[in-house]
């Protein structure tokens, strides 16, 4: 068999593939961007299966197995044993073999002799690497505090170091996966019901499903992706607001193309029309929510005419949707979303859909919003940090997720007020490409005394190291141990556990978080204190209150499962505790008057764009997991660049042409380092431009990912703060688009 049909035949079974990579094809297609298939080395004929495995190609871990030949991994494969991804993955995790053996890959543990963000590298030994790296944090620690330390972690192998650097004493810690990803949606639904919301929406089930932004098929998770296509499936009605006609907006009953940043005021529109015709489910507000009134009172100016005119959309379209969702209750998807940092204002968008689904009555509930719950497993950390209260940069933002928002650590850095910050580490995140305004984060990379890059690939971050070290892959290690569950009513409630098992022997010097944490520790005079002797002690540990252990696992193939309990009320059992203060849902929350912020829902306009720019929006290649995937000769193959999305309309005006070579210039004059392919389409507003977010890399040592395509990052120098939660809203940049 030959490996590029294979390859083929697993993105078209993938459920997701099904939705998403025809997307990928037309764009290059239509922009003449085939270039020769990679090919193909022979059949699968006397591989060994290893099961075990855990993808970590994005975030949503699916369970994989992999076929090995003489050491060498050469084919993963959905674990069928899985009752989330079952034998699917995506075109991602199915290219996980060449992010494994990319021979760009970091190998040895290095040190900067050169300049920051102009490195030359030399190699050192793990010794040299952790003594030097030991002694300047101490040293940084001992003059300035342990809050001089700050720590930006993404992922699975960012974990324990997390937890370690939070137990010598920094609060700035800052996960890109809260502050520029979900935080906000979880501080805003926790306000809400009391919980975090995850993206435990039941579309499956669900006879209507609301996508704000969410641009599934596009945004690509293997299992939730199922759940969606099951629910289109079985004749749910999808509403899809979008300025753009996204992979969802195209299976769209009802595809409102709003204007950025009005999400707030369509809701609470739709809030009032449900309100005003009766159709809310009265008996849950009764018994569950606290406010209605309140909500009710301040929804009063909400009209359709109203948000028609704020979110540039036909008055009827708002009336479609309410009525829509008011038939179907309580059996609708309001989806949480997941990145939600747009525009500053995104905490009150996040409680109106909150709010929504409340009224709506749809939680616990077929198609509602639920809690599925896992198996109970154990806990092996560090013990909690504890710093001295006047070093906590956070409390400004009294809804802020856990750690410090980002740009309380950047400007701390920068000014040296109200202390001073010393060191920057990163470990499985790049902050260049993930936090808006580049200059500010070279900047501060520059000005610290001391920076050291954990990372796995030589990426844009990791050319301001000092030390940089190279981790091994989630296929090379143990790790992370997921519990969750499936409860699709035709079938029994089943709950699973599973660990991360390395499916190959590491090669090189790489090794685990667990091993260099400890070791940084010993040398900083915490050898005492340490937690758990190796990763697969930390993963037996998690197991242990499960029955469960790693060789138990192996035996069952990676996975245990068992019988859950549905995630559903009990007939006639609609009534609920939540945990909120008030023990209800609250939709005015007196928590949220008490710090001076809206206690309902309200719409906080943004910047409106200036005449001749257009707003510049971004999303995912369904193909890419933002900048860690750039350099994998696969996905590069299939996505090579990020086509510019550009209205007909516009591009007439100015005489541009679909698959014109372009540049983008903001309103502050950043031009975009490199060109990439002109999307000319009905399918985007007028006023919105859009591009897939992750390309553009600038470190000359990736061999296939450097400068392809436009990075969206290099040109959000304004950004908002969130003043609820401190996140960074990344949607406020206009831009040009200017000929090549
Ligand atoms: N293939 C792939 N899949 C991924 C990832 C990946 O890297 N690659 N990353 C994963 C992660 S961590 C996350 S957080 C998610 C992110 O994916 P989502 O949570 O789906 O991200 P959103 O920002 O909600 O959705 C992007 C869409 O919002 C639209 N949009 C822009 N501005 C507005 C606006 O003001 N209003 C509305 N209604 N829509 C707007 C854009 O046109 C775009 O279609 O994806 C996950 N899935
Ligand atoms: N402009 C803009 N900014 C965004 C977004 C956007 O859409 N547009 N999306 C936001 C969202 S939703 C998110 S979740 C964040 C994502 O932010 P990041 O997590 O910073 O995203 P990546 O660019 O994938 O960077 C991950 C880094 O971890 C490294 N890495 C991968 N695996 C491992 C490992 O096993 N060990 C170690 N040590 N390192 C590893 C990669 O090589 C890479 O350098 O970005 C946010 N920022
Ligand atoms: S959705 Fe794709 S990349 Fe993400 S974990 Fe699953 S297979 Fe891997
Ligand atoms: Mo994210």
């Amino acid at each position: 068999m030959n490996i590029k049909l294979t390859r083929r035949k697993f993105l078209h079974s993938a459920s997701v593939a099904a939705a998403s990579v025809p997307l990928a094809r037309l764009a290059r297609a239509e922009n003449g961007l085939v270039k020769k298939p990679v090919t193909a080395p022979g059949s699968y004929a006397g591989t060994e299966t290893r099961y075990g495995g855990v993808c970590e190609m994005c975030f949503w871990r699916c369970q994989l197995v992999g076929k090995v030949r003489n050491g060498r991994l050469i084919k993963l494969e959905g674990n069928p044993k899985s009752i989330e991804n079952g034998k699917s993955i995506c075109a991602r995790g199915n290219a996980g073999i060449q992010l494994l053996y990319d021979p760009d890959r970091l190998k040895y543990p290095l040190k900067n002799v050169g300049e920051r963000g102009a490195p030359k590298w030399k190699r050192i030994s793990w010794e040299e690497a952790l003594d030097e790296t030991a002694s300047r944090l101490k040293e940084i620690q001992k003059k300035y505090g342990p809050h001089a330390v700050a720590l930006f972690p993404h992922g699975a192998s960012a974990f324990y170091p997390l937890q370690y650097f939070e137990f010598t004493g920094t609060p700035n810690i800052s996960e890109a996966s809260f502050y520029q990803c979900r935080g906000v949606r979880d501080m805003a639904y926790m306000s809400t019901f009391g919980f975090a919301p995850g993206e435990n929406v039941d579309m499956a089930n669900a006879k209507a499903i609301l996508l704000v932004g969410t641009h599934l098929g596009e945004n690509v998770h293997v299992s939730h992706l199922k759940q969606y296509l099951k629910g289109l499936e079985n004749g749910a009605k999808l509403i899809v607001l979008d300025p753009r006609f996204s992979a969802a907006a195209s299976k769209a009953h009802i595809w409102v193309a709003i204007k950025p940043g009005t999400d707030t005021a369509f809701l609470q529109a739709v809030m009032k029309r449900l309100i005003d015709t009766g159709k809310y489910d009265k008996e849950f507000v009764a018994k569950s929510c606290l406010g209605f009134e309140e909500l009710k009172e301040s929804l009063a100016e909400a009209t359709p005419e109203w948000a028609a005119k704020t979110c540039d959309v036909p008055k009827e379209q708002i009336l479609q949707v309410a009525d829509l969702l008011g038939a179907n209750l309580p059996n609708v998807s309001i989806h949480p979303g997941r990145h939600t940092t747009w525009y500053g204002n995104d905490f009150q968008r996040l409680r109106a859909q909150a709010c929504l689904t409340a009224i709506l009555g749809a939680y616990g509930v077929p198609g509602g919003l639920i809690q599925p719950k896992g198996v109970k497993l154990g806990k092996a950390s560090w013990g909690h940090g504890v710093f001295a209260e006047d070093c906590d940069l956070s409390t400004f933002w009294p809804f802020h997720p856990p750690g410090t928002p980002t740009e309380a650590i950047r400007e701390t850095t920068l000014t040296g007020k109200p202390y001073p910050i010393k060191a920057w580490i990163a470990w499985g995140q790049n902050p260049i490409q993930t936090l808006p305004n580049q200059p500010e984060t070279i900047a501060a990379l520059k000005k610290v005394d001391f920076v050291m890059v954990t990372d796995i690939m030589p990426m844009d971050i990791t050319m301001y190291a000092d030390i940089l070290l190279p981790g091994k892959s989630y296929l090379e290690r143990y790790d992370y141990v997921k519990t969750g569950m499936q409860w699709n009513p035709a079938d029994k409630p089943q709950q699973f556990v599973t660990a991360r098992m390395p499916l190959v022997e590491p090669m090189f010097e790489r090794r685990d978080s667990v091993w260099i944490v400890n070791e940084l520790a010993k040398r900083m005079g915490y050898g005492d204190k340490i937690p758990v002797a190796s990763i697969e002690e930390h993963v037996e540990i998690r197991l242990e209150p499960a029955g469960l252990s790693i060789a138990k696992l192996k035996e069952m193939e990676g996975i245990f499962i068992k019988e859950g309990t549905s995630p559903y009320a009990e007939a006639g059992q609609r009534a609920f505790e939540f945990s909120t203060d008030s023990e209800k849902v609250e939709l005015y929350s007196e928590q949220i008057d008490d710090n001076e912020f809206s206690p309902v829902p309200t719409y906080i306009p943004t910047g409106e764009v200036p005449a001749g720019y257009a707003r510049l929006v971004y999303g995912r290649s369904p193909v890419h997991s933002f900048s860690r995937t750039q350099n994998n000769t696969w996905l590069h193959h299939e996505m090579p660049e990020n086509p510019v999305w550009l209205n007909d309309s516009v591009a007439a005006k100015q005489g541009l042409k679909d698959g014109d070579r372009v540049m983008l210039i903001n309103q502050d004059g950043v031009k975009s380092r490199n060109s990439t392919i002109l999307k000319v389409t009905p399918g985007i507003r007028a006023d919105t431009v859009y591009l897939a977010h992750g390309y553009g890399a600038m470190n000359p040592e990736l061999t296939v990912g450097k400068g392809q395509g436009i990075d969206d990052q290099g040109l959000i120098t304004k950004f908002g703060i969130d003043p609820e939660t401190g996140a960074t809203g990344m949607r406020t940049n206009f831009v040009k688009v200017v000929k090549a």
